[in-house]
């Protein structure tokens, strides 16, 4: 397993300024959620750590990748926005070999999502979308809800979202729709 620093040092010229300065905020997002609702609390940091390393590839090198590993077919087609988290966890493993199929799991899932997503796959996803720097409406609802229930606030989490997508008439991905429908009868 790799160290955080060694992960730091992995991501940072990877990302952009404003970009790393989220990343450690998911990083501190998550491990409290890891304290309030439980997991692995280091695969939680590392993948919280590795979660964005792909966002600023460029479209066509990730798009390159459909089909392969992690990176599923057609995933191109519904907007580059969701290649830099499945692509993400295959570059990772390509590029520096990183092994753990539950680390890779969280990085992969983290923009969509996903039915069945384990405890520690929430806790990333959810962090990522409530880090204190997320000012969009809707944010709060989630945070707050975050205080009580894990399951409540991602299916806010992906509610919001897919209104935000519909909104715009952009596609959703059939894996964040899934997600909504299986964590939403639990929580109503
Ligand atoms: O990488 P971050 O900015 O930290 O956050 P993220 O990985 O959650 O990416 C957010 C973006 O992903 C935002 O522009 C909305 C988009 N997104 C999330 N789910 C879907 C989606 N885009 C499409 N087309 N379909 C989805 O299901
Ligand atoms: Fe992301
Ligand atoms: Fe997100
Ligand atoms: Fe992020």
């Amino acid at each position: 397993m790799w160290t955080e620093a060694e992960a730091a040092a992995i991501v940072r010229p990877a990302l952009k300024k404003r970009r790393y300065e989220h990343t450690e905020r998911v990083v501190e997002t998550a491990d409290e959620l890891c304290t309030r609702y439980g997991g692995d609390r280091g695969k939680i940091r590392l993948a919280s750590w590795l979660h964005d390393y792909a966002k600023y590839r460029e479209p066509e090198e990730m798009r390159a990748l459909e089909g392969q590993g992690t990176v599923p077919e057609g995933l191109g087609g519904f907007g580059n926005e969701l290649l830099h988290s499945f692509c993400g966890a295959e570059l990772l493993k390509r590029e520096h070999g990183l092994e753990d199929e539950a680390v890779l799991q969280m990085i992969a899932s983290h923009t969509t999502g996903r039915a069945g997503m384990s405890l520690e796959e929430k806790i990333v996803f959810l962090a990522d979308y409530i880090e204190p720097g997320r000012t969009f409406d809707g944010a709060e609802t989630a945070r707050a809800e975050a205080e009580s229930s894990l399951d409540k606030a991602c299916c806010t989490a992906l509610a919001q979202t897919i209104q935000f997508l519909t909104a715009k008439r952009l596609p959703v991905y059939p894996d964040t729709l899934a997600a909504y429908n299986d964590l939403l009868p639990g929580t109503v």
